[in-house]
């Protein structure tokens, strides 16, 4: 057997040898690497004359397939039989409970929107939604809120820096430009509920410079104070729970609404406690009317053939009202211990079936 031979001999059977991939690994390198035995023998290959060179190399490289593919075929044996053994060795119980793991809660905030949203939908409503940021014209002139309002002051709207054409845009200061948009899409009839961030310049025990409302919109042929008693009294009984909760509307005053209303819930305030629908003590609760003629036409919808009523209601105080949740600014804390108190578990998805929340 020559030297070549003798080589290929060596190193198979090396490989044969080899009992767990790390000693594999180690007669690749002492083979194929870079000082390896067939390297070297291949680099040494210049010293030849160039027939020589020619059949010696020919043979080192069958000699170099012949080796790559026992390596091959031999790693592939070591590492099924590495795998064979670790599944002989290891067990995994999936009958074993999973490992505690910390549930996150819904935001009260969250909560009390997806209850309002759940009865409102119960009635026909869908939802809207529409830009936190907002241009004038929508937030302001189109629901027929005067140039000179105080609504539009710097110090009651938050406005940005003013744009290539001089326009300031605004944070809205109310969901109802969505409703302005919502009649702007397209015709009647609407029955929309807009639920969002609002903002505006204001921060004391009971206003925080960020909240949420829900407005409703409902506009069709024949649309009447009837019926926007009888939705807003069943929206609040629903959201309450209470069956007969009493309800009354004291006349009131927006730009965008006329006849305007502010609805009340009965309450008792005894020895500084407050309870729902019961006792001779009112609450206000939101704020209501019949979307004003000139709103509809500036939106696009003719006031002589559509009418209807629209609503706003502030979140954190139906939030507050319904948890017993007694300071507004804890909602933007983000205390993690408040949360877990005060907050809802995932799993509870509110609905009317099943009752709104538990
Ligand atoms: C309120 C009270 C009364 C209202 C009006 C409109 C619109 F766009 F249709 F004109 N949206 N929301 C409205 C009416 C809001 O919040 C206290």
């Amino acid at each position: 057997m020559d030297e070549v031979e003798a080589l290929r001999a060596t190193l198979l059977s090396a490989i044969e040898g080899a009992s767990d991939l790390a000693a594999l690994e180690e007669v690749r390198v002492h083979a194929l690497g870079r000082k390896g035995q067939l390297t070297e023998r291949m680099k040494s290959l210049g010293a030849l004359d160039i027939e020589a060179r020619k059949a010696m190399g020919v043979r080192l490289n069958a000699v170099k397939d012949d080796i790559t593919t026992a390596l091959a075929a031999r790693k592939e044996q070591l590492g099924a039989a590495a795998l064979n053994q670790r599944l002989a060795a290891e067990r995994i119980d999936v009958t074993l409970p999973v490992r505690p793991e910390q549930e996150g809660r819904i935001h009260p905030i969250t909560q009390v929107i997806d209850e309002l949203v759940a009865i409102f939908a119960d009635m026909g409503f869908t939802v809207a939604e529409g830009p936190d940021i907002e241009d004038d014209f929508h937030n302001f002139t189109a629901l027929n809120i005067p140039p000179e309002h105080p609504a539009r002051q710097m110090h009651d709207t938050f406005y940005l820096p003013p744009g290539p054409n001089g326009e300031r845009k605004l944070l809205r200061t109310h969901t109802s430009p969505v409703q302005i948009r919502t009649m702007e899409a397209g015709p009647p009839p609407y029955r929309v509920i807009v639920p969002g961030r609002t903002y505006r310049v204001d921060y004391d025990m009971t206003h925080t410079p960020m909240f949420h409302q829900i407005e409703g919109l409902v506009i069709d042929t024949t649309s009447h104070m009837g019926h926007l008693k009888g939705c807003l009294t069943d929206l609040v009984r629903a959201f309450f729970e209470l069956e007969d909760l009493p309800t009354r509307f004291r006349p009131s005053f927006f730009p965008f609404t006329e006849p305007s209303a502010e609805m009340d819930i009965g309450c008792s305030r005894k020895a500084g406690e407050l309870k729902l629908g019961q006792g001779g003590d009112w609450l206000e609760i939101l704020g209501c009317g019949m979307v004003h003629p000139k709103v509809l036409e500036l939106s696009g919808v003719d006031p002589t053939r559509y009418q209807g009523f629209a609503f706003g209601l502030g979140v954190e105080r139906c939030a507050m009202l319904k948890y017993g949740i007694p300071d507004l600014r804890t909602f933007f804390e983000a205390d993690l211990r408040w949360l877990r108190h005060y907050g809802f578990s995932a799993l509870d998805v509110p609905s009317l079936a099943t009752g709104l929340s538990r």
